[in-house]
């Protein structure tokens, strides 16, 4: 089987501190998270940035500092910046941190119901960020919260918005896309018409863990951290980033899954 890429999304945009005491803020915390994460298995680091005070941000200037720091502890790791953001920010500081050419971004297909909020997503809004990584020469993770998202994502191929190989992350377990039902991830997998595709699994809260082991069995790729989920098992929370990425490294050795080096995942996903 293809070998396994781990993503860990360290941080996201919506976990407080009071409901994750580990949750790394700074950059210098992202940069131990993330080079823990790495050593751990992981080798894509799904990045949002914060304020000292927690907040989320997209300001450029805290993103280089954030990349910077990572860079020092951990050269090898494969950057992803969010261009999701926080639920609410505006399109164009979504759009900032692909100035700073990150070899990944981000790039959330549709608009939706997210928790008790609304995710816009505007098409012109996702053809404008489409265009902007290609000209940058920024590979997009497709990010996937429902199947008709996924059909927006063909139809953005077809028309030259996005280009083969597409690389999606299926987002499953936000309340207003589909949930982490396996037959949700079973639907989406049997969508994709040709192996020209790389998918993987952000299973959200409680479906982290099965859902990451049924992408592991089905040939998918895998994303876990504390932004999709905060807890080892049902009522602990994590002590870090890379207990969650260890255990996902652990299940896969024993299933006869190699994990992907940061080297073996530029070479899959035809980065660089
Ligand atoms: N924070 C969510 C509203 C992404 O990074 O592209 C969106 C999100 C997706 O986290
Ligand atoms: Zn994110």
């Amino acid at each position: 089987m293809n070998p396994l890429i781990i993503t860990c999304a360290i941080t996201g945009a919506e976990i407080t501190r009071e409901k994750q005491p580990h949750l790394p803020v700074t950059p210098q915390e992202q940069a131990v998270a993330a080079e823990e994460a790495i050593q751990a298995g992981a080798s894509v680091i799904h990045l949002h940035v914060r304020e000292d005070d927690g907040r989320p941000t997209q300001r450029v200037d805290r993103f280089r500092e954030s990349i910077d720091a990572i860079r020092a502890r951990c050269p090898r790791a494969v950057i992803q910046v969010s261009t999701g953001g926080a639920v609410g920010e505006s399109i164009e500081n979504r759009a900032k941190p692909l100035e700073l050419k990150p070899e990944m971004a981000s790039l959330n297909l549709g608009t939706m119901n997210f928790g008790e909020d609304v995710f816009y997503n505007h098409p012109k809004d996702i053809v404008a960020l489409a265009s902007r990584m290609r000209q940058l020469g920024v590979l997009p993770e497709l990010e996937i919260y429902e199947a008709g998202m996924l059909e927006s994502a063909f139809r953005l191929l077809k028309q030259g918005v996005l280009r083969e190989p597409l690389h999606f992350q299926f987002v499953l377990g936000v309340p207003g896309g589909m949930s982490g039902d396996p037959r949700n991830l079973m639907h989406l997998v049997s969508l994709l018409p040709s192996n020209q595709f790389h998918w993987g699994v952000a299973g959200i809260g409680r479906y982290q863990l099965p859902l990451a082991v049924q992408a592991m069995v089905m040939g998918g790729h895998v994303r876990v951290g504390f932004e999709d989920n905060i807890f080892y098992h049902r009522g602990e929370v994590a002590q870090s980033n890379a207990q969650l990425v260890a255990r996902i490294s652990r299940i896969a050795k024993e299933l006869g899954r190699e994990v992907a080096t940061p080297e073996k995942t530029r070479e899959i996903l035809k980065i660089g």
